[in-house]
């Protein structure tokens, strides 16, 4: 039975992540941080095979124990600070958790070792925020990278360090830079939530406007259960390489909105919204195309959730979620 050690668990990710490595049969640990976490119960109901143990991104000695516990074939780190617009207040602590955090489990993973014949593996979930200001479009592995946030940045620093790791360790670590993925399990502070929450609760008369800031972005947004099996895949690879896991299609945030609308058949969509520039950015990524050519062909991978289907998958769930809870 293989083993897995995921970081960020209770995150969009994590949890999907933990779902799909049970169903093939591993053994999965989820790093988790704090004492008596909140999120521990959410992740252990959803899937009760599920292991915990203690953790921290931010403290070494924590990440070298957790991998000497649980003595993973594979590493997943999907844990971050990974709210774009907190980490323009927070710029620090981003490149605490977000950047330096990877190094940390990259050297827990270089302390440790693993089994000579079986060394482990590392994947690194970065992110197309690290090309911000986009140099080309559609954007791909060799695209040089200008990030436009605190976080955008940190997840450079991480990307860049685990491509080292891989060049002067020889470590088995790939990365994946994943375009936006979404689905029902995305925080609410993340646009395409936020809309497809807000939309079901004026369906239901529970609110009535979304407050929102930059309409005119423009995202490539995928599955996030699509996604982490592109993650999966990459570290089964002989070879570790870096990979652009995207849709190839971009919609601005107003067509989200304008689709959230129409599934829930309301008109008039621009009479809900409101705009307030404390949601808009100091500075902004306007444009995310990714071309995953490279996943397509080594991966045999490919993105299954249409945009159209992701926002109604998205809307049907937030209005049975809150019809529940009226
Ligand atoms: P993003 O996701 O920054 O792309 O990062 P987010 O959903 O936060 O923003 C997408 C775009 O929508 C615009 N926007 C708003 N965003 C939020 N959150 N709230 C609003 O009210 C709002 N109004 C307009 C933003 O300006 C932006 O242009 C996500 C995260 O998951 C990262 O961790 C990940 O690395 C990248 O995707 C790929």
């Amino acid at each position: 039975m293989k083993r897995a050690l995921i970081t960020g668990i209770t995150g969009q990710d994590g949890r999907h992540m933990s779902q799909l490595l049970t169903d093939k049969g591993y053994q999965v640990f989820g790093l988790i941080r704090g004492q008596n976490n909140p999120k521990s119960q959410i992740v252990t109901q959803e899937n009760p095979a599920l292991e915990l143990v203690d953790g921290d991104l931010r403290d070494l000695s924590s990440l070298v124990a957790a991998v000497e516990q649980v003595q993973p074939d594979e590493v997943y780190n999907l844990g971050a600070m990974s709210f774009v617009a907190l980490s323009f207040r927070q710029p620090e602590l981003t490149a605490d958790i977000t950047g330096l955090g990877v190094l940390r489990m990259l050297e827990a993973i270089r302390i440790v070792g693993g089994a000579e014949n079986n060394p482990i593996r590392f994947y690194q979930a970065s992110s197309s925020e690290m090309f911000g200001q986009v140099r080309e479009t559609p954007q791909n592995e060799s695209t040089p990278f200008h990030p436009r946030s605190p976080y955008g940045v940190a997840k450079v620093f991480g990307h860049h360090m685990t491509v080292n790791y891989r060049e002067s360790y020889g470590l088995h670590a790939s990365t994946g830079i994943c375009f936006n993925h979404e689905g029902p399990r995305r925080g609410l502070e993340f646009v395409t939530r936020k809309i497809t929450n807000g939309v079901a609760r004026i369906k239901l008369g529970l609110q009535d406007t979304i407050t929102l800031g930059n309409l005119d972005a423009r995202r490539d947004w995928g599955y996030a259960g699509d996604f982490v099996d592109a993650m999966w895949r990459m570290v089964q690879k002989d070879k570790a390489s870096d990979y652009v896991i995207a849709t190839g299609e971009t919609h601005t945030v107003q067509e989200f909105i304008e689709r959230a609308f129409a599934a829930a058949e309301i008109e008039d969509w621009e009479r809900y919204i409101v705009k307030d520039p404390r949601f808009e950015r100091p500075a902004e990524v306007d444009l995310l195309l990714g071309d995953a050519s490279k996943a397509r062909s080594e991966l045999d991978w490919d993105a299954k959730v249409s945009f159209e289907e992701l926002v109604t998958m998205m809307y049907e769930n937030d209005l049975a979620e809150e019809s529940r809870r009226r």
